[in-house]
């Protein structure tokens, strides 16, 4: 299997409650190399473009304020099989269905509060390390 990339940001819950380095931890520790990393602040109206697939969805305007509500951690992590192991890590969207020893499952407060994000496939991991990361940029 050839080494792909995914994308990920540590959510503004889990970065204010200081989790931010135990979560880097686990993600290394499960054999992700780090390629790309930012602490950034998403606007209203960029959460609302990341998150525009969920645009009619009832709970996308409180996803939006939550989003936007504090600083994320913003990182492109390149592992064989990347997409889909990386979703296993991190563990269902609502933390009460998430694996056992999952990062939802250990920091993630609610459904929305969830802690992390995943890129679902390939194609979308490409297009949201795009949203954070200059292709000028070496990574
Ligand atoms: P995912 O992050 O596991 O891929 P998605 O269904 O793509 O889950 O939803 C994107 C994000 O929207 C979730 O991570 C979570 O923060 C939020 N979200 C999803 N479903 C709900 C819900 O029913 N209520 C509130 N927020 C939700
Ligand atoms: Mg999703």
């Amino acid at each position: 299997m050839t080494t792909s990339r995914t994308f990920t940001m540590i959510k503004p819950d889990a970065y204010a409650a200081g989790h931010s380095g135990a979560i880097i931890q686990i993600i290394e520790a499960n054999g992700f190399k780090i390629s790309a990393m930012k602490l950034s602040q998403l606007t209203g109206s960029r959460a609302g473009q990341f998150y525009d697939v969920h645009k009619s969805r009832p709970f996308y305007n409180e996803l939006v304020a939550y989003m936007s509500e504090g600083p994320i951690v913003a990182m492109i992590l390149e592992k064989e099989n990347a997409v889909e192991d990386f979703r296993k890590l991190i563990g269902a969207t609502n933390p009460s269905e998430a694996a056992e020893g999952t990062i939802r499952k250990l920091f993630a407060t609610s459904i929305s509060a969830n802690a992390i994000h995943g890129s679902d496939s390939d194609e979308n991991a490409a297009l949201e390390s795009a949203f954070f990361f200059s292709q000028l940029e070496q990574f």
